[in-house]
């Protein structure tokens, strides 16, 4: 073919979502020549491909922003505690024009392959497009879940209906008066279902394990919170930043077991009520997700909670996990109501397993054929699968191992120390401008990922989490169970000590 194209910049940052443009930023500040790349067609991540009915943020709307522009924080406008994913992406576009970063970017350009040129000390990537770009830095910044996840049924090619990813969602897809199926019934599948439900003509949910939800409070906002939110917006970071989970809410110590029945109950009616699924997990007792005693506490509220709203015996059986309380946490607008309306079935996955998909819908293990116009997969991804070791001057945005915790809050942390990392090698001389970490470093992080997980419920349950979603996959602890505080504390020390897990190979 024709030659490339070839461009040649200080840093290449892949992917423009969250992660990418706070990069893009930074490194912009610092001076560098920065060239950002992203195969959608425009920023957003995550929140560009993910366009389902009822997407949405189960992050509190004060805290799904960036900390940095503190003007920004303070004026850019919203109204409800949670928002939907047109807001969230309107809010990404608004922060990179007024940052002037679009013409640091350049769309529909895929990484293809990436190789570092030792001699030159510059990473070679060869882009879609016959184009290749050299950068000193490489800042992947791809999403730990971006790979759609498809399940492995037979059949699948054999469907005659309109078939379709909640993260490729296709809005001409006519879903008004169709029988709709739907496949999974995590994060995703509970915001699509508790949107689609009341205008579909029937809605039925194959379902292979519930999950706990509860409430989530949406809901606009009352007068005078925002202005609240701005006066104690210091305070709130920084009360963010030394936390654990990131997500806005107390993190108590209280244990389940030593309070009494009524006051139990009494702790989780009130989580309950204020909302949000960190925070029912968190704030009402401090070992949740440590002790299968108390844990269980929490799951036989949960369940009295499903009798309580679902009508119908049947489908609340359905809907009551027989697991652990142990997965990432659920929260929701209505998402129990809807099988109370006569047109949302749910099929029992524990009864009668699918056996195949054929042309007119599913076929159950029982013989049954459940007719189906559109089928959607509301089936996840494939988390976090990266290379990350002997790589130099290439980082991992929300990689593997990184914490677990409010993403937006923990990329903003990440890229931070990414930023350091690199000032720190672009202050030496040209010639010596190589930084990579140690592998000693990586071993005893991800010894301590490791350590950190034991005795930690979320063991117990098959989810994306410790990459079980995915057959094939091997199981491995693909977070950091410390809370962002100690990756921050970790991260300040290698700052100030002169970056101990790296070297200069
Ligand atoms: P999740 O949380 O991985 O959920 C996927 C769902 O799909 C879950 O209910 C799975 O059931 C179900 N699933 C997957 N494959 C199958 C097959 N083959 N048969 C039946 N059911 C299946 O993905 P989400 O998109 O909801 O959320 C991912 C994250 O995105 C979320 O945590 C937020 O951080 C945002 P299973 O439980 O495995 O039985």
């Amino acid at each position: 073919g024709s030659s490339p194209q070839v461009l040649s910049v200080d840093a290449l940052v892949v992917g423009a979502g969250v992660g990418g443009i706070y990069s893009t930023y930074r490194l912009v500040r610092a001076g560098l020549n920065v060239q950002c790349i992203d195969m959608a067609g425009d920023v957003g991540g995550t929140w560009y491909w993910n366009t389902y009915p009822g997407a949405m943020s189960d992050t509190e709307t004060y805290l799904y922003r960036y900390s940095w522009d503190s003007d920004d924080l303070r004026s850019y406008p919203w109204n409800r505690h949670y928002i939907y994913q047109p807001e969230i992406l309107d809010y990404l576009r608004h922060v990179v024009d007024k940052h002037n970063l679009r013409k640091h970017m350049r769309f529909l350009t895929e990484m293809q392959n990436a190789s570092w040129s030792d001699q030159e000390k510059t990473w070679v990537v060869s882009c879609s497009d016959n184009l290749v770009i050299r950068a000193r830095y490489l800042i992947n910044s791809l999403g730990l879940l971006s790979k759609p996840n498809y399940p492995d049924i037979p059949g699948i090619s054999s469907y005659a209906g309109k078939l379709i990813h909640t993260a490729r969602w296709d809005d001409s897809v006519e879903l008004a008066g169709k029988t709709v199926g739907i496949i999974g019934n995590g994060s995703t599948g509970v915001q699509v279902m508790t949107a689609i439900a009341p205008k579909v003509g029937r809605l039925v949910s194959f379902q292979r394990h519930p999950q706990y939800s509860v409430p989530s409070g949406q809901g606009t906002v009352p007068d005078g919170y925002r202005e609240q939110i701005n006066q104690n917006y210091d305070k709130i970071w920084q009360d963010v930043w030394s936390s654990s989970t990131a997500f806005g809410v107390p993190e108590v110590t209280d244990k389940t077991m030593d309070f009494s029945p009524e006051e139990r109950n009494k702790a989780f009616q009130r989580v309950w009520d204020q909302g949000n699924g960190f925070r029912f997990m968190f704030s009402a007792f401090g070992d949740l997700t440590t002790n299968s005693e108390a844990n269980e506490e929490a799951c036989k509220f949960l369940r009295s909670k499903i009798d309580e709203i679902v009508k119908d015996p049947k489908k609340a059986r359905a809907l009551k996990p027989r697991d652990l309380y142990a997965r990432r946490p659920l929260c929701d607008t209505g998402y129990y109501e809807i099988f109370n309306r006569d047109n949302v079935d749910i099929v029992d996955l524990r009864d009668t397993s699918i056996e195949s998909v054929v042309p007119e819908g599913i076929k159950t293990a029982d013989g049954l054929v459940h007719k189906l116009d559109v089928l959607i997969f509301a089936t996840g991804f494939d988390a976090i699968e990266v290379a990350c070791s002997g790589f130099p001057n290439m980082y991992i945005i929300s990689g593997p191992q990184g914490a677990f915790a409010n993403f937006p809050v923990v990329i903003e942390s990440e890229v931070d120390l990414v930023t350091e990392c690199i000032l720190h090698t672009e202050s030496k001389d040209k010639s010596k401008r190589v930084l990579e970490v140690k592998s000693e470093a990586e071993q005893q992080w991800s010894d301590l990922c490791d350590k950190l997980v034991e005795g930690s419920l979320f063991k117990t349950t098959a989810s994306w989490i410790f990459g079980c979603n995915v057959k094939g996959r091997k199981t491995s602890t693909k977070f950091f169970f410390g809370g962002l505080n100690q990756y921050r504390n970790w991260a300040k020390n290698e700052v100030a000590t002169g970056f101990p897990s790296f070297a200069n190979p």
